[in-house]
């Protein structure tokens, strides 16, 4: 027969208590910072949050240990006070049957996931700050644009098809989405780095998604555009064309999240303090300019790094390289018509050129601190359109309309309920007086008794606030008399126009890309008769396109238009072209122990002196000593891949032999004892090939010939210093790329 003994009061177990401490929300797991570790440092708080001092520092585990339920708990006489159970022979291992710590433990497992975003899915963020100028008081009186006003903000970058997964590098449309917590409640920007969208009628959305999503049957392919259904439905709504072209671009693949332009896509409508409206258009233009990889680097890094933009953003905030965007608006007067230069403000497929009005810097955003908790944070982060503040508002853009439906409604089934708006993240920080009540999740403990309006019992609260006291008043409208139809304007049948300024506006390396954008894509699809619609559909655009791409899928070209339109073009939509800082670039310095060493210990410093990033890649990781002092190796040739460099700076003499590059990984050296590491021409012979600038100091010019590079090709510098070359290359870095190298590069090409 089992004993029979008693078993504690789970309450009562000193170590049951110590366990249901809260988890410390840092992220950063540093050693340093676990005896500070807190469960709620705060919404949006930077103040706790520690810089890293070196790009590439390791980071740590913890080392905590959650195991909360194991069978380690001993009952001792003192706790034999609750309910009596039968207790079998011990044997080691065995799961006691009150494990209830287990039991909360894998219940609370079993659901730590919620659905991911139906689009969007794959994003990161960071906190910052949002600095106004004061340039907008004439047109809004959003207090948050005022001079020098400081508002916290939260903003998460995305891509858009793929899972949340899935690698940041693909070709496809990037989210930005900014969240602004300013006194007057929170405004969210949920734009894109792209200033058009594919649809103009909110209800085409499911199909333009369920077409760009991996296939029903087998679920593949992830996080593409290059497949049937979604040339399908690009090929069969024309309006989707000027879109398309767009992530045909280089735009479809950024460098960096950092780099990246962002824009609202609608018209919204400002309000001044006199209760005047101008039409406007929100861009978001980073202080770095605006760059993207080339589609061969987007590959390998979907491959060798799927967290690429990632990283980036958060290596570069933990440097204090703090990326920065200035916000700008385009203005337009608020006429009956809603249009500007002829064309239709509220047609979401068009832009309005910069040439023809300018965008008005009228604030600076500046992110300086990663999150805490991706969950939390990140992943629970929930923008709407509908989050307005005083002094700036919605038009009656049709695809606006239904976004804001659609941004509430979405949370319901992702956050569970509707007091998602209570999580820390989403909260405001102005105080509320609602009379939203229960519901899943209620954290708010609402006190009174009457959450209606007007009331005589709660001292009238919640009440109807008033322009006086700061409420957001819609804009009373003129509704001119006519007939209620679901049918498009005429003014949003212009497909082409939009899309020919934009291939035009293109330098010569640009529409090589785009060609082979094109080419690699619609040579993905299996369905004749689709890729045959899209050649047609690019014959509008521009024959030399239509014929390249043809040619590249071995298809008879297609048919010249009867007319091919001839906007002017806007040099402002073309990457190329202008000089911009080096700030945050990524400097690769490969070196050996059998080189300069003193050099490259001045050149580490004189490129972090200019705000660039320095990056020491070696044959094989940990330090190199150099006079007394060590130099601590970031990157290895097995883990360096040239994708994430900016510029590289060759320090000493490759292939000297037993003590020269690669003699320090022994296998390589064992292969070819005297010849160049096939790594290290791999990353040089990359690095030229993606346009990026070399410079070569101290007799490393030998590396050239094994990695096919001529001596005196564009952008390959050499010197007799390390300092000298480091000069050259960030003035190269200036214009991003080395174009000359491009093939076609005829440059310049205006
Ligand atoms: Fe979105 N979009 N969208 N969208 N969108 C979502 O909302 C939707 C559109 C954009 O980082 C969803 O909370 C509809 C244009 C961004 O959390 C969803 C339509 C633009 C993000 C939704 C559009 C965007 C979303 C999914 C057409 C650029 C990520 C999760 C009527 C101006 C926000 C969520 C984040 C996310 C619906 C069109 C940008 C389903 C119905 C145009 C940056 O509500």
């Amino acid at each position: 027969m089992p004993s029979i003994r008693t078993v504690p009061h789970w309450t009562a177990h000193p170590s049951f208590v110590a366990s249901r401490r809260l988890p410390a929300t840092s992220s950063r797991a540093r050693p340093s910072r676990r005896k500070n570790c807190s469960s709620s440092p705060g919404v949006g708080s930077a103040a706790n949050r520690p810089k890293r001092e070196t790009w590439s520092s390791e980071r740590k585990s913890t080392g905590m240990n959650r195991n909360v339920g194991l069978l380690t708990r001993r009952y001792s006489p003192s706790h034999r006070t609750g309910i009596k159970i039968a207790v079998l022979p011990p044997k080691p291992g065995r799961i006691l049957p009150e494990g209830h710590h287990l039991r909360e433990k894998i219940m609370h497992f079993d659901h730590e996931r919620i659905p991911e975003r139906v689009v969007h899915a794959r994003g990161a963020a960071a906190h910052g700050v949002f600095q106004g100028y004061g340039t907008a008081t004439g047109v809004t009186k959003a207090a948050f644009l005022a001079k020098d006003a400081e508002t916290p903000v939260f903003v998460r970058f995305s891509t858009v098809l793929g899972s949340r997964g899935s690698a940041d590098t693909v070709r496809d449309t990037r989210g930005f989405a900014t969240k602004f917590y300013t006194d007057e409640g929170v405004f969210d920007l949920v734009g894109n780095n792209i200033p058009v969208f594919f649809i103009q009628d909110a209800i085409k959305f499911p199909d333009v998604i369920h077409a760009g999503k991996p296939h029903p049957d087998r679920e593949i392919p992830q996080a593409q555009s290059a497949h049937d259904t979604f040339w399908d439905f690009v090929s069969l709504h024309t309006e989707a064309t000027h879109h398309t072209l767009w992530n045909m671009s280089d735009r479809g693949i950024p460098r960096s999240y950092r780099t990246m332009e962002g824009f609202g896509v609608h018209t919204f409508r400002l309000v001044n303090a006199e209760g005047d409206g101008t039409l406007v258009k929100f861009h978001w233009k980073p202080k770095l300019g605006v760059h993207s990889l080339v589609w061969e680097e987007a590959q390998i890094a979907a491959g060798v790094d799927p967290d690429f933009h990632r990283r980036d953003l958060a290596d570069a905030i933990e440097a204090g390289a703090f990326p920065q965007w200035e916000l700008g608006i385009q203005t337009f007067p608020d006429t009956p018509e809603q249009t500007f230069a002829g064309i239709d403000l509220l047609d979401p497929t068009k832009l309005v050129p910069e040439e023809l009005a300018p965008v008005q810097p009228i604030g600076l955003l500046t992110l300086n601190a990663n999150p805490s908790n991706y969950f939390a944070e990140t992943e629970q982060v929930a923008f709407h359109v509908g989050h307005l503040v005083p002094g700036i508002d919605v038009t009656d853009d049709p695809l606006l309309q239904g976004r804001l439906f659609s941004y509430l409604d979405t949370q319901l089934t992702r956050l569970g309920g509707p007091n998602f708006g209570q999580l820390p993240i989403n909260r405001t920080h102005a105080p509320v007086n609602d009379m939203l009540r229960d519901g899943m999740h209620q954290t708010a403990v609402h006190r009174g008794v009457a959450p209606y309006r007007p009331n005589s019992l709660d001292g009238g609260c919640p009440f109807l606030a008033g322009a006086d006291a700061g409420a957001f008043i819609e804009v009373p409208a003129h509704v001119a008399e006519s007939r209620k139809v679901r049918e498009a304007l005429a003014s949003f049948d212009d497909h082409f126009r939009q899309p020919r300024l934009f291939w035009l506006s293109m330098t010569p390396p640009e529409r090589e890309h785009i060609i082979a954008a094109y080419t690699f894509e619609l040579g993905k699809c299996y369905e004749q008769a689709i890729k045959e619609r899209a050649l047609a559909i690019l014959a509008n655009i521009d024959p030399q396109l239509s014929d390249r791409v043809a040619a590249g899928l071995s298809l008879p070209a297609p048919a010249a238009p009867s007319r091919l339109l001839d906007p002017e073009p806007s040099l402002a939509l073309s990457q190329l072209g202008g000089t911009w800082p080096s700030d945050g670039r990524v400097i690769g310095i490969v070196t050996d122990s059998a080189t300069d060493l003193d050099g490259i210990r001045s050149v580490r410093q004189a490129v972090l002196d200019a705000g660039m990033v320095p990056l020491v890649v070696a044959p094989a990781g940990g330090t190199i000593a150099a006079g007394g002092e060590s130099i601590t190796v970031q990157r290895t040739f097995a883990t360096a891949r040239s994708i994430e460099f900016d510029a590289l700076l060759v320090a000493g003499v490759p292939g000297r032999g037993a003590d020269a590059y690669g003699a320090r990984d022994a296998q390589a050296a064992d292969a070819a004892p005297s010849a160049a590491d096939p790594r290290l021409v791999l990353l040089l012979a990359e690095a030229f090939r993606h346009g990026k600038a070399i410079g070569l100091w101290a007799g490393a010019d030998t590396i050239l010939s094994p990695a096919g590079i001529p001596a005196d090709a564009p952008g390959v510098v050499h010197s007799e210093t390390g300092s000298s070359t480091l000069e050259q290359v960030a003035q190269l870095l200036g214009a991003h790329r080395v174009w000359e190298r491009f093939p076609a590069g005829i440059w310049p090409p205006h």
